[in-house]
């Protein structure tokens, strides 16, 4: 009997319910991926008992020979994953490492311009509701109504604007990212350029993406969604003196001790990355996506852009009776896992929204491939045909049943 189940049986029984769930559902989340036994043991270590304030061999607590070799493990893998110079792996999250490249390249109230988040960007590329929004004057530049970057008209926007700052980078963008162009802008405008490519860094670590470096002058990711990792992020750079910026920024400006037993978990996670393996992964993945975005045209849908270049598609219900949420909410019923979110031209309030995001790296973990994408998508199309038929929400969910029990992922789980 684990530890867990004897010591404290009422979270254990909501455990076995959430490995049920990630089993036995497909989850089709963009942002989402099943992370290996390997990296959730080392999640879950005794590492999370040291404190470490500091960076490899300039802490603030003694006993940290040990986890300062492993933080430097970390770095070096993702130096290599990702061909820069510096890197700091403490970010607790994504947001947290976005706010430290704020506070490393900006005085409060200087301009940053990021894409809106109702057209794929994120909270923290401006949005007023975030710090970033809130403690930077921040513009947005967006989509065109066909669902792609037009960077002329970036180059327009940032003009007029003139910010510090220009990020690039997306949480519901198909369409591959031209780091190039928006680096040719920031010169253009004298501004850092900041790309955050949490959503495609597995894709960019198996050279399936264009690589931000060396256009961007900054980089962050997370770890958990295409990378696979533990749940945090990272902040790269090829500039000494920003990286030493940054650093500051991380500890003492926004965190304190970092989490050792997920730093641990993201060298493990980036020792995947770097494997022959991981190519094969990254491509299907975007083989995966363009069978959903051709499957689901084929049937009639709307797909935004017309297609994808990474993990992700657009399914866009402008033309249709149904929104985002009632698709979110059929699509739940069957036991298929994604998001609403909003889309080019939007209509409907973000709460509602036109549209649901679907990315395919969750399922390719699980070693789901062609012919399971295609079962997928007809499924998909099935129950939206039919939005309204809860009896054609419950075949499909024996149906998903069924596939995914041929995919378990997590046979032996770590919890
Ligand atoms: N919440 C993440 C996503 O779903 O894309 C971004 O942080």
């Amino acid at each position: 009997m684990s530890f867990l189940a004897k010591n404290d049986p009422e979270i254990y029984a909501l455990f076995e319910q959430e490995l049920e769930r990630q089993s036995y559902n497909l989850e089709m989340i963009a942002s989402e991926n099943f992370a290996s036994n390997a990296v959730i043991e080392a999640m879950g270590s005794i590492l999370t008992n040291k404190y470490a304030e500091g960076y490899p061999s300039k802490r603030y607590y003694g006993g940290c020979e040990i986890v300062d070799k492993i933080e430097e493990i970390a770095i070096e893998r993702a130096k290599k994953l990702f061909n820069c110079q510096y890197v700091n792996v403490q970010p607790n999250s994504g947001s947290q490492a976005n706010q430290a490249v704020y506070q490393a390249l900006l005085k409060p109230y200087d301009k940053i311009l990021g894409m809106d988040l109702s057209h794929g960007g994120h909270l923290t590329h401006g949005a007023k509701v975030s710090s970033s929004g809130k403690n930077y004057h921040s513009f947005s530049y967006g989509v065109e109504l066909n669902g792609r970057i037009n960077y002329d008209k970036v180059r327009e926007i940032a003009k007029i604007v003139r910010p510090q700052v220009i990020v690039c980078g997306a949480s519901a963008y198909p369409r591959e990212i031209d780091f190039k162009a928006f680096r040719s802008i920031a010169d253009e405008v004298g501004a850092y350029l900041f790309a955050d490519i949490a959503h495609i860094a597995g894709l960019v670590a198996a050279g399936e993406h264009q690589d931000p470096f060396p256009h961007a002058h900054v980089v962050t990711t997370t770890t958990h969604k295409t990378l696979r990792g533990p749940r945090g992020g990272i902040i790269m750079t090829n500039d000494e003196e920003l990286s030493k910026k940054i650093n500051s920024a991380i500890f003492p400006g926004i965190q304190g001790g970092p989490l050792e037993h997920v730093i641990a978990a993201k060298a493990v996670g980036f020792g995947e990355n770097l494997k022959s393996e991981w190519k094969i992964y990254a491509k299907q993945v975007k083989t995966n996506a363009k069978i959903l975005a051709d499957v689901l045209s084929e049937k009639g849908f709307d797909i935004v852009s017309g297609g994808t270049d990474n993990h992700l598609i657009l399914l866009s219900f402008l033309n249709r009776e149904f929104s985002g949420k009632d698709a979110d909410h059929a699509l739940e019923n069957a036991g298929i896992t994604v998001n609403k979110n909003t889309v080019p031209g939007e209509t409907r309030s973000p709460f509602v929204t036109s549209g649901v995001r679907i990315g395919s790296a969750a399922l390719t973990s699980r070693g789901m491939k062609d012919k399971e994408f295609t079962f997928i998508a007809e499924k998909i199309a099935e129950v939206l045909e039919n939005i309204n038929d809860i009896s054609v929400q419950q075949k499909v969910r024996k149906e998903v049943r069924e596939l995914s029990s041929k995919f378990i992922i997590y046979d032996r789980p770590t919890y």
